[in-house]
């Protein structure tokens, strides 16, 4: 679907909600591939200030907003009930949805947009890496205690706001008739990444096979579990309030471990064009393990605890096809903000792939040390 502009329909939008005063301001913010994210600064009657984030979900991404707005809804409210059992604040410690005047969850435009809007969750920092290793370690104990939290949601209950989302052998399909159809002929750019997406066929269907043999269960997950999607205390460092939560579904729980690898256990940016910058660092996979497994442990299986590592190279490998799909598609679904910044982001995650390869065995030692037996 083709789409005006965000900023075309901000005002009519924000017309749309009460946020108790005068909107100051409204400006892009945020570092998000996918959904048009705003920051509203509104004046008070008592000369307060609040503020509050407006977004208007990708309609490249998700086909049905209503139901994936059905989904944040019910799972923000128990995690705030389940937050609030802890003893916990609900009001930052997850996101809550703002209600348009006439009380709906989502807005939709004169242009068929779909809107929605969350308090700013203030005192907050949203880092772009791991810059230290206890930053990474507080994510991962975010994600662990989010598998934790909904250990018990009915995942039947979810919509699939995209379907085959962590679907490695249809993402590689997918790459395969990008490639064929070559629409812009970016192919003779990219041989050398396409090949090795290709030579690893086998490996994307190492744990849909899992799931299908029953060895891997299916959870409710989060599935897009990048540092950047969690917010961390300014003033404690701790994480405080896991974010984007359009992707959250049945899934399984290795990807959203294996996500959060892919993104932070290195120290250069998704799109670093120099590659000797680009490694994948083995301290921070054991540092974000220990986290994530101190949480999350008592509700995962032995045999999810085993295919951490596939968790870890399959989010990249994934992510590194999804990419390049979209490099040869003329990047119509990340959002990008120069030319080849999809093919630079390819080339990173196949470095990090050969890196993981490369030390397989160290991943594989580290969480055995968590299987308890
Ligand atoms: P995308 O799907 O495009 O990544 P996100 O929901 O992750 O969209 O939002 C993009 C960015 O906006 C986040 O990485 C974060 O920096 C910021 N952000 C989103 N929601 C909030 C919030 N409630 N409070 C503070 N910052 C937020
Ligand atoms: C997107 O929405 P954002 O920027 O947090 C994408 C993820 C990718 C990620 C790569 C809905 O995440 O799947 O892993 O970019 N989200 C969606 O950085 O496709
Ligand atoms: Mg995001």
């Amino acid at each position: 679907m083709s789409m005006v502009q965000a900023e075309q329909t901000l005002q009519e939008v924000l017309a749309a909600y009460d946020l108790g005063g005068t909107v100051e301001s409204a400006d892009r913010f945020g570092e998000g591939h996918i959904n048009d994210t705003f920051r509203v600064n509104v004046l008070l009657p008592d000369g307060g200030a609040r503020r509050v984030i407006l977004q208007r979900v990708s309609p490249v991404a998700f086909k049905e907003p209503d139901k994936l707005m059905e989904n944040i809804v019910n799972v923000t409210e128990y995690l705030g009930r389940e937050i609030e059992k802890l003893g916990g604040d609900p009001s930052r410690e997850t996101l809550s949805v703002l209600r348009a005047r006439d009380g709906r969850a989502c807005v939709t435009d004169s242009q068929g947009g779909a809107w929605r809007a969350f308090p700013f969750v203030e005192g907050t920092v949203c880092y772009q890496s791991a810059e230290t290793p206890e930053l990474f370690a507080a994510s991962g104990r975010a994600f662990g205690r989010f598998q934790r939290l909904l250990r018990d949601y009915p995942a039947h209950t979810l919509h699939e706001t995209i379907p085959r989302f962590h679907d490695t052998e249809n993402r590689l399909q997918n790459l395969k008739n990008a490639v064929a159809a070559d629409p812009l002929g970016r192919a003779k750019d990219c041989r050398a990444d396409i090949e090795f997406m290709l030579a690893r066929e086998k490996d994307c269907s190492a744990a849909l096979q899992a799931q299908r043999d029953g060895v891997l269960p299916l959870r409710v997950t989060h599935n897009d579990t990048k540092l950047n999607n969690v917010l961390m205390d300014e003033k404690t460092g701790e994480a405080l309030c896991v974010i984007d939560l359009d992707t959250v579904m049945p899934g399984l729980a290795i990807n959203d471990f294996g996500d959060s690898i892919r993104f932070g256990a290195n120290h250069s940016a998704e799109d670093e064009p120099d590659l000797s910058k680009v490694n994948l660092d083995v301290e921070l996979f054991e540092i974000y393990t220990a986290a994530f497994l101190g949480e999350a442990g008592e509700a995962l299986t032995e045999a999810e605890i085993r295919y951490l590592p596939w968790g870890a190279k399959l989010m990249t490998l994934e992510c590194g096809i999804r990419f390049l799909t979209d490099y040869l598609e003329g990047d119509v679904y990340f959002h990008t903000t120069r030319p080849g910044q999809n093919l630079d982001r390819t080339r990173t995650q196949c470095k990090l792939v050969a890196d993981m390869e490369a030390h397989w065995d160290e991943l594989s030692a580290i969480v055995e040390r968590y299987i308890k037996g």
